[in-house]
């Protein structure tokens, strides 16, 4: 096949601009640059500083370079500078002056992991996340709320992540907050032994939406398992764990207290406040609700305080209020739900969930219709 030379400059053009333009675009980019947690700011300020040192010793460089192409340049046809074997002073130079500046770089980068290493204060907000291919499981042990893909944090308040996986590696990586680091499988230990997790502390400093993604190879939609961080303040991440509890109904179990915890001290009030029952009047809504509790969606997905209690696949518990679908990758809106429901693998390669014409994660193909798929993505976008 022969190429004509405007489509491969064209080609050429756009994947220049690509990255480009990608760089504009409206969500806070996946930018290490652009600090958003006191964890990505010491990162960052390490990283300026470096930058800055390391620009110094270039300039010196040059200059040098300059210097000697000048001085020592070919004057005449057979001019050569003085000749120099071995030179004890010279040698000892360009060993030691490396020397210390690697010294000079371990120093603030040792200062750096320790600081960010240290578990924070007593209050921080625990979640315990797990990676799974390719999905992202969160779970708020403090609240007994489990949610998926959007994590969502108070501002200003530390946190501390427990890291695990549910099958390969997998990494949290959320650029303007920091990371990444790798959510491993943690093997089962004797008794008496604690489990050895991987954990990330940072405290989230500015409200918004920010991106992340996997960053540890686990398979083939590796490059579809996005993720956001949603910082809210403490008045709306609390709102979000009591509509949680209040979403399907009032069937809603008492969350798991923490040992230490007094009773009841660990809820806002309005967790009490079921919604009414049957306030949605919608027939879709109703209809899509029958047809997800009675087949095998709920063999692997949750929605709070109804009987779908499967806890293998994202729990959709609230789905309606999540920006993004399928870990990230698209806009949650009633088409590209559609679209998911009927053909998961084909979005998203390997994905263990079954379609309606084929079976996944051992399960069979669900055989609906697509007016039956729109019906149950209506309700699941009513869960709100
Ligand atoms: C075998 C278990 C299984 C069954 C059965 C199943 N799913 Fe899933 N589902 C998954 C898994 C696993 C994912 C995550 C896929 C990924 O992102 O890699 C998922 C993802 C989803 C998502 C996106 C969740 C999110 O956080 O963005 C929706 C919505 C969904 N499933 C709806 C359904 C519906 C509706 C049914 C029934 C028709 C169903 N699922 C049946 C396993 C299952
Ligand atoms: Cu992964």
């Amino acid at each position: 096949m022969k190429r004509s030379l405007p489509g491969v400059a064209g080609r050429a053009l756009l994947l220049f601009l690509v990255p480009l333009l990608a760089a504009c675009a409206e969500e806070y980019p996946q930018s290490t640059i652009n600090p958003q947690s006191d964890f990505a700011a010491i990162i960052h300020s390490l990283y300026v500083s470096i930058f800055w040192w390391t620009m110094l010793i270039l300039a010196v460089v040059w200059v040098a370079l300059a210097w000697v192409l000048v001085k020592y340049r070919r004057k005449s046809e057979n001019d050569q500078p003085k000749q120099i074997r071995g030179h004890l002073g010279l040698e000892i130079g360009w060993t030691v002056g490396p020397a210390l500046i690697v010294v000079a770089i371990v120093i603030p980068t040792i200062q750096a992991v320790f600081a960010t290493q240290r578990p924070i204060s007593e209050d921080a907000l625990l979640v315990e996340v797990t990676g799974h291919r390719f999905w992202w499981e969160f779970h708020y042990p403090e609240y007994g709320v489990t949610t998926a893909n959007e994590i969502r944090l108070p501002v200003d308040r530390p946190v501390s992540l427990r890291l695990e996986s549910a099958d390969v590696i997998h990494s949290f990586w959320v650029p303007v907050l920091g990371g990444k680091r790798d959510l491993n499988p943690v093997p089962a230990v004797r008794e008496g032994r604690d489990k050895k997790y991987n954990w990330l502390y940072f405290t989230p400093e500015v409200t918004g939406v920010f991106m992340g993604q996997c960053a540890e190879f686990c398979g083939e939609s590796h490059a579809l398992m996005a993720k956001r961080a949603i910082v809210e303040t403490e008045a709306e991440f609390e709102a979000w764990i009591a509509s949680w509890f209040a979403s399907e109904g009032a069937a809603a179990p008492e969350p798991p207290e923490p040992a230490d915890a007094e009773p009841g001290d660990a809820l806002p009030e309005e967790v009490a406040e079921a919604r009414p029952a049957g306030q949605d009047e919608d027939p879709r809504i109703a209809q899509g609700r029958e047809l997800f509790m009675n087949s095998t969606c709920i063999a692997c997905h949750a929605v709070q305080g109804t009987s779908a209690q499967g806890a293998i696949a994202p729990n959709l518990t609230l789905f309606g209020t999540r920006r993004t679908l399928a870990s990230g990758i698209m806009e949650n809106n009633e088409d590209n739900l559609v679209r998911w429901i009927i053909d998961p693998q084909g979005i998203k390669p390997a994905a263990a969930m079954p379609g309606v014409d084929y079976p996944g994660g051992n399960w069979p193909a669900t055989n609906f219709s697509e007016e039956e798929v729109r019906a149950i993505s209506a309700y699941l976008l009513s869960l709100k």
